[in-house]
């Protein structure tokens, strides 16, 4: 029988024969991957672990939190906090960074997270995920939130675990990116889909079209292009998609490809889309662009973006290449009149 390749024996062999992860950023990762664990079986309790609703209290986005929000945001600060690896933690259900308390030992390295990707799908037993971002700090034992504002492009690692009929776990290190699937007797994560590529061509698209009316004119153009299917400019027939948690939507499109868009739109001008850069656009970016698609913000690609703030909102426009390519055109004609 072959022997399957596990989380940490593809880790090993990244740090000592490809030379391409250092020995710090393994073992972060694999503390990211128990957490993950630890997160999946309480998601896998449901309402026999008391763990679904609403906890009463909101974040920093002003979004109501669930109960499993701020449990898998307490299991991945505990679990990350003493590993000596970490310099501090940034999570989209704290205001403030999250230094290591001086009990511990510090690291090089930041994390950000979303540690429960998708909360409205939580309670009608959707899929959702934990979505992660590696960055390293330029400034060591004075780390501030200034040393979390890197552009994309300065990511160490990226990844995200989906809660789904299986539980994976989707990882780059800037080497390609694999797939691991959870298996629970024996508790290790194990390598499933390795080298996931995304075809530069799709016939699916994943929008929320309820807020059609409030889009920009590129947006419309391009989804009206999309719909008109076979009887329109493109000629072919699209298929559409919408799952409302970003991680399960990427997997899709990492397994057969696609486009995925959170646009900005007329609402409020203030929020340019509603995605959070740091920890959800920043590592599906990564991902997406290691498994050979694309990532704009409609103007710019996504990992060049320099960051003001740990909690700002990007526009989003991912996945397969030359679908990416299309919308982000159509936004240069708008712009040009
Ligand atoms: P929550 O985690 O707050 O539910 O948000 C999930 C999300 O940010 C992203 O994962 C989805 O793609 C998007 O929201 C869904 O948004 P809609 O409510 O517009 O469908």
């Amino acid at each position: 029988m072959q022997r399957r390749k596990t989380l940490t024996q593809y880790l090993i062999e990244q740090q000592r024969e490809n030379n391409t992860i250092p020995a710090d950023l393994r073992l972060l990762i694999e503390v990211v991957a128990r957490a993950c664990k630890a997160i999946s079986y309480h998601v896998s309790k449901g309402a026999l672990g008391g763990v679904l609703g609403s906890a009463g209290s909101e974040n920093v986005q002003g979004e109501v939190q669930k109960k499993l929000d701020v449990i898998s945001n307490e299991i991945l600060l505990e679990a990350n906090e003493w590993g000596g690896n970490l310099a501090a933690m940034a999570s989209e259900e704290l205001e403030e960074i999250h230094p290591i308390p001086s009990t511990y030992p510090k690291g090089e390295y930041l994390l950000l997270f979303d540690p429960l990707d998708g909360s409205s799908n939580i309670d009608v037993n959707v899929s959702i995920g934990t979505i992660f971002s590696v960055l390293r700090s330029p400034d060591g034992a004075d780390t501030t939130a200034q040393s979390f504002l890197q552009p994309g492009s300065k990511q160490v690692a990226a990844g995200y675990a989906i809660y789904g009929p299986q539980t994976v776990l989707v990882l780059t290190t800037g080497n390609g990116v694999n797939c691991f699937t959870l298996d629970r007797e024996m508790g290790s994560w194990v390598l499933t889909q390795p080298d996931m590529r995304i075809p530069e061509d799709t016939a699916e698209y994943a929008i929320n079209a309820s807020n059609a009316r409030h889009w920009y004119p590129p947006v419309t153009r391009y989804i009206d292009e999309l719909v008109a299917g076979k009887d329109g400019p493109r000629q072919k027939n699209f298929n559409m998609r919408w799952i409302a948690a970003m991680v399960t939507d990427v997997h899709r499109i990492l397994c057969r490809g696609g486009i995925f868009m959170y646009p900005a739109d007329k609402r409020d001008p203030s929020k340019p889309g509603k995605l959070r850069l740091m920890y959800e656009a920043n590592p599906m970016a990564f991902l997406v662009e290691q498994a050979g698609g694309k990532a704009t913000n409609g103007t710019e690609r996504i990992l060049d973006i320099q960051p003001q703030q740990i909690h700002e909102r990007v526009a989003v426009f991912l996945g397969s290449k030359n679908e990416v390519e299309r919308v982000t055109g159509y936004h240069a004609d708008s712009n040009a009149g």
